[in-house]
């Protein structure tokens, strides 16, 4: 497989860093990065009320900041867009707070790099018990379990964790899916996995940890109901487009444009799945 420096040809690959509050513990993110397997860092801090960006101006990566707090869903919109313009073919989403492990960035990029896939999910649910041994609490591996399995009757896939933060995405994919119409907050990710299904996008998952900690999880009880009840509403929304009743514009592919690759083209939406 490819690494920096081995092959002339070679993927360029971005880690993009959607954070809010993660002075505590971007430093051991970073430097957990593998060397070697990234061309360049992001960090786009969404107004954080600690240091996370004075702390990020230490590190050798680029640091976009926004004047006001948007959401994790609008943070990740800033990174794709900035990385797209830089000209990059592989985008691995980390989060800054130290919940997945960056070691496993290779492994994460692999089928993306073989051109096996153009999603890949660091799944925590690949390897049995491996979540709950991380530390995810009994009502989260639970509502993933549930929302997992609705996504996959609905797209027609197999997947173990359809709700993973850790996750790489092709060039191609980030010039297909129209992901600036995505939801602002934490339902951007689910809105990500499903438009990939129907777009009939190769979703490929590889074994990740993760670990759980209080720097590491902010979403609460409620933040998680609304992001599950979102969730469900976009699958609905999903089935209501495919049987033409009522049309998202989420879910209508964008033309790919100016620094595509020659294979980027619009795709036709997947038929109905089995
Ligand atoms: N831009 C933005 N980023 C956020 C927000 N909340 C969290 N983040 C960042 O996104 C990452 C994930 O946030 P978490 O609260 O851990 O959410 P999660 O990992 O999906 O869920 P759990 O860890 O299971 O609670 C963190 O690295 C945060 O820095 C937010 O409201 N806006
Ligand atoms: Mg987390």
């Amino acid at each position: 497989m490819w690494k920096r420096g081995v092959a002339e040809e070679r993927p360029r690959v971005a880690v993009v860093m959607p954070a809010l509050n993660a002075a505590r513990t971007l430093i051991d993110t970073y430097q957990a990065i593998p060397a070697g397997w990234v061309d360049e860092v992001l960090l786009v801090d969404d107004n954080s009320a600690d240091e996370t960006v004075e702390i990020a101006r230490t590190l050798p990566i680029k640091v976009i900041w926004h004047p006001h707090t948007v959401g994790y869903g609008g943070n990740q919109k800033t990174c794709y867009l900035d990385v797209l313009q830089g000209g990059v073919d592989i985008v691995v989403m980390l989060h800054p707070d130290g919940q997945y492990h960056p070691p496993q960035i290779p492994e994460l990029i692999r089928p993306i790099v073989e051109g096996s896939a153009d999603v890949v999910l660091g799944s925590r649910m690949r390897v049995a018990g491996m979540a709950r041994t991380g530390g995810m609490p009994l009502w989260k591996w639970i509502a993933n379990r549930f929302l997992t399995t609705v996504e996959n009757l609905v797209l027609g896939t197999t997947l173990t964790d359809a709700h993973t933060g850790y996750r790489a995405y092709s060039r191609e994919f980030l010039l297909t899916v129209p992901f600036l119409r995505n939801s602002l907050d934490f339902s951007f990710d689910s809105e990500m996995l499903m438009q990939a299904a129907y777009f009939g996008f190769r979703i490929h998952e590889v074994p990740t940890t993760s670990r759980y900690f209080d720097d590491a999880s902010s979403v609460g009880f409620r933040a998680g109901a609304v992001y599950g009840l979102k969730t469900l509403l976009f699958a609905v929304r999903l089935v209501l487009h495919r049987l033409g009743l009522w049309s998202s514009r989420k879910l209508v592919p964008a033309a790919a444009r100016e620094g595509a690759s020659p294979s980027s083209r619009p795709r036709e939406p997947a038929a109905a799945q089995p």
